[in-house]
């Protein structure tokens, strides 16, 4: 395969004027007509005229109205006489939407025509000069005898049979979309800040039209929200949302057509549990705002993809702040970057929040350029300050609206809005690996010191780090637990730094990396005492929580290594916690959460310990009883004071005190065996407590009941259905995983060929940690034979589901050379995707 290099960026020879589509819908034999106005592009000198083409069938081409034959490739269409002056091109093709099972370009789902097109899907429609930085307005006919046919832009006219879309902003074909099928609107209206009135649909499959009103709510909120907090408004006459129920991604941003997965857009109280309802409005809000962080300033080249990704994660995570708990939010974002994107940039996978190559895009949707590369935009606004951010977003907007960006462009930005130079920020796009931080402090003469020290370790391909800039805040408390010095910004820009507190009556306790102000692992001393000291009194909740998952993660490691009983310091802490009742509910539930098993893995391997899955399991089960023997006689006031009665509301308030009584719950069922959770099953009238009662019971090995009568009642629900399927293997005992696997592999609802489903399945079995871990290697196996037979149908999403191996290094030497075993079976398979082979051959480098 090919490899892709930012350095040999070339722009299009040609610049496209207009483009008009003609679909004529056909479940095999798709026509898609296109006119497109080309004319040279006076940026460059190279006039190659090469399309990009993939799976598609040349009926005709001609230019000016002149039937030509273009030379035709396995990835496109070329000719070599194309003229130096304006010309329009045109071609019929012919695609087979019903055979399409990588769910690329236009597919078929339950009888639906869909389409996703970024990053290389479009030209698997047409050919094209398929690339981000060539944008153009797009006149669309869809032909074809289905109900509802939409595209992209407002209506331009309809009839039986027909209808057209015009998109007057002009987009790359990454954003193109068309939906054609039996669907039914759940509508409204909203009305922009400067009067556009603009019609709103949520397009659903019948019978889907009672899960909508919560996405449209969400959908109204991130409008007002990107007019009052960034000054963006909506720019077309309709916004469609359409549900998919095969569908790769979460969601798609395409422009005036949002298409989501089903999963990430419907919602009902009985089927959905509060944290889909939060992850819902959450994915709502972020392709809502990829109208302006990414179609209308869009990205000049795939290296980019963290100019729209990282910004537009960053402003969904500030409207998830701002509609619900901000410490909240906080704390969840950094679990989930600690679990996914630092396993990332620690491993063989570890790349750049701009990485410089790639073989397929594809494998580039991660963590790190989403979530690391939010990490980056959330640091440049600490740095710069919450005016200066607001003023160079606005240039940003001013300046480059319309455009197709680059980092340089984004950074330059901030140059210009600050004065700053930013030069070293830069490195953030460019090193991998995550930064660690050591810190020692000293006390003399009155004056507090903190010395720092960064260090980031090689990744593959980069063997030397940079210092980089760390906006590190500090709060300093007294020994009593006041708060002696607020919140402080240090900035750190060199390999090791120094920041002086004088006249400090008293030597301080430092909270250190408050609010997470940046993605880094902090290597402080360990002093169980000074933490839980921080655990009882720190006013920063991040820093608190922190404090909390730091004790427990220590008790876990000192229970597997010296065969310690579980931390009697950290169970006293979280008890007084817990029961605090002036503190948030959802906060609590969070203190009351531990370290994952994978996490532990990597400590273990860090320090130089070997890690046992089987041992970790062991030892966090532990943890787990202590916890429930130690928190016993305080369980029944928290079920008490958070038990809901009025009528079910996906809000904050009500989530929190669910998710406390939830926790409370499973504590509860340690102590059972299963009865409260039997209960709690059998009277819940919402789906979060019926699903926590179920995980509870699936724990407790309590669950054969339950889950037979889960499955007959929600059985024709395919999304609640993918919960049964995940959940009862996740959270099985590690020797059940497999087995129960491999047995719901055989169910009749199991199904290869849905993005959702297979991920139930196979990918809830490697979120089993010591189950997929398994001695005999039997659980890497399992996976592996399965992403092979995925890897035929949908390489997309068969490559992606490859990160479980990631941390292959650091097991014992027969799991290793399972796990090596199993990725070389990957790697040996005849015709291996694209994406697939990629991930294997840099998992294995
Ligand atoms: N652009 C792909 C889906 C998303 O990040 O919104
Ligand atoms: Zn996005």
């Amino acid at each position: 395969p090919t490899t892709v290099y930012l350095k040999d960026y070339e722009p299009f020879g040609y610049l496209v004027e207009d483009v008009h589509l003609t679909f004529r819908l056909a479940p095999n034999a798709t026509r898609v007509l296109s006119r497109i106005r080309f004319a040279p592009n006076p940026a460059t000198k190279t006039r190659d005229f090469f399309l990009n083409g993939e799976n598609v069938t040349l009926i005709s081409a001609k230019i000016d109205g002149a039937g030509v034959a273009p030379e035709i490739t396995a990835d496109g269409l070329r000719l070599e006489d194309a003229p130096d002056a304006p010309f329009t091109f045109e071609a019929e093709v012919e695609i087979d939407p019903a055979e399409n099972t990588a769910l690329e370009g236009l597919y078929m789902s339950n009888g639906m025509y869909c389409t996703q097109c970024e990053a290389e899907g479009f030209r698997k429609i047409t050919y094209y000069p398929d690339r981000p930085d060539v944008m153009a307005t797009f006149t669309v006919r869809i032909e074809g005898d289905l109900p509802v046919m939409l595209s992209n832009g407002n209506p331009a006219a309809s009839g039986e049979g027909w209808a057209e879309w015009h998109d007057p902003w002009p987009k790359p074909s990454y954003l193109f979309a068309l939906v054609a099928g039996e669907l039914v609107a759940h509508e409204d209206r909203f009305t922009t800040a400067s009067g556009r009135a603009v019609d709103l649909n949520l397009w659903v499959r019948p019978g889907d039209e009672h899960k909508c009103a919560f996405g449209m709510e969400a959908l109204k909120k991130s409008m007002r929200w990107d007019e009052e907090v960034y000054g963006r408004e909506y720019d077309l006459d309709v916004f469609n949302i359409v549900a998919v129920d095969d569908f790769n991604m979460g969601a798609m941003e395409n422009k005036g057509l949002n298409i989501f997965n089903s999963a990430a857009v419907l919602a009902s109280p009985e089927t959905s549990t509060d944290a889909n309802f939060e992850r819902i409005e959450a994915i709502i809000a972020h392709e809502y705002f990829h109208n302006w962080t990414g179609n209308r300033i869009t990205c000049r080249d795939w290296f980019q993809l963290c100019l729209k990704e990282g910004l537009t994660v960053f402003r969904d995570s500030q409207f998830t702040a701002d509609m619900r708990s901000a410490p909240v939010k906080r704390i969840s974002d950094v679990i989930d970057l600690r679990a996914r994107q630092f396993p990332e940039d620690q491993g063989p996978l570890a790349h750049p929040v701009r990485p410089e190559s790639f073989q397929e895009i594809n494998n580039f949707y991660t963590a790190t350029v989403y979530e690391k590369g939010a990490e980056v935009i959330g640091m440049l606004k600490r740095l710069v300050g919450d005016e200066a951010y607001a003023k160079a977003l606005d240039l940003h907007f001013e300046r480059h609206d319309g455009q197709a960006c680059t980092i340089e462009d984004w950074l330059r930005v901030f140059e210009d809005a600050t004065g700053r130079d930013m030069s070293q920020f830069k490195r953030w796009y460019s090193q991998a690996g995550t930064p660690r931080l050591s810190v020692a402090d000293s006390y003399e003469n009155g004056t507090y010191t903190l010395t720092f020290r960064q260090h980031t370790p090689p990744t593959p391909g980069q063997d030397q780090k940079a210092p980089q800039v760390l906006p590190i805040a500090v709060g300093l408390l007294g020994q009593n637990g006041e708060e002696i010095v607020p919140t402080t910004l240090l900035e750190m820009s060199e390999a090791e730094q120094s920041f002086d507190f004088p006249n400090m009556a008293q030597r301080p306790v430092p909270s250190i990396l408050r609010g997470f102000s940046a993605p880094v692992v902090l290597e402080q001393c360990w002093d169980a005492e000074r933490t839980a000291f921080l655990l009882a009194h720190d006013t920063d909740p991040f820093n608190r929580w922190d404090a909390g998952r730091q004790l427990a993660r220590e008790s876990l490691v000192a229970q597997i290594t010296e065969g310690a009983a579980p931390d009697a310091s950290y169970l006293d802490g979280i008890a007084t916690l817990v029961s605090d009742e002036a503190l948030d509910p959802a906060f609590r539930a969070l203190m009351l959460s531990g370290p994952t098993q994978s996490e532990i893995a990597q400590i273990l391997h860090e320090r130089r310990h070997t890690p046992d899955p089987d041992a970790i399991f062991t030892s966090a089960e532990a943890l787990g009883d202590a916890k429930a023997a130690r928190l016993e006689h305080l369980l029944p006031a928290i079920k008490d004071a958070t038990e809901i009665r009025a009528p079910y509301s996906p809000d904050a308030d009500q989530a929190g005190k669910r998710a406390l009584w939830s926790a409370a719950l499973s504590l509860e069922t340690r102590l059972d065996g299963g009865a409260a959770a039997t209960a709690a099953f059998e009277s819940a009238d919402n789906m979060t407590i019926q699903l926590a009662a179920l995980t509870c019971l699936v724990r407790a090995g309590a669950d054969e009941d339950a889950l037979a009568a889960f499955e007959a009642q929600w059985k024709d629900d395919r999304l609640v259905m993918d919960k049964w399927f995940a959940m009862q293997i996740a959270a099985t005992a590690p020797e059940n995983a497999l087995p129960r696997a491999r047995h719901l592999t055989e169910h009749p609802a199991f199904d290869l060929k849905n993005p959702n489903r297979f991920r139930a399945v196979i990918g809830a079995f490697a979120m089993n940690h010591a189950g997929f871990h398994r001695a005999d290697g039997e659980g890497y196996d399992f996976l592996a034979g399965w992403l092979i037979t995925l890897d035929a149908k949908n390489p997309q999403t068969a490559a992606r589901m490859c990160a479980p191996f990631q941390s292959w290094t650091r097991y014992d030497a027969d799991r290793r050379a399972s796990m090596k075993a199993a990725l070389e079976r990957i790697a040996a398979t005849p015709d291996l995707s694209r994406d697939m082979s990629e991930m294997v051959s840099r998992l294995l480098a």
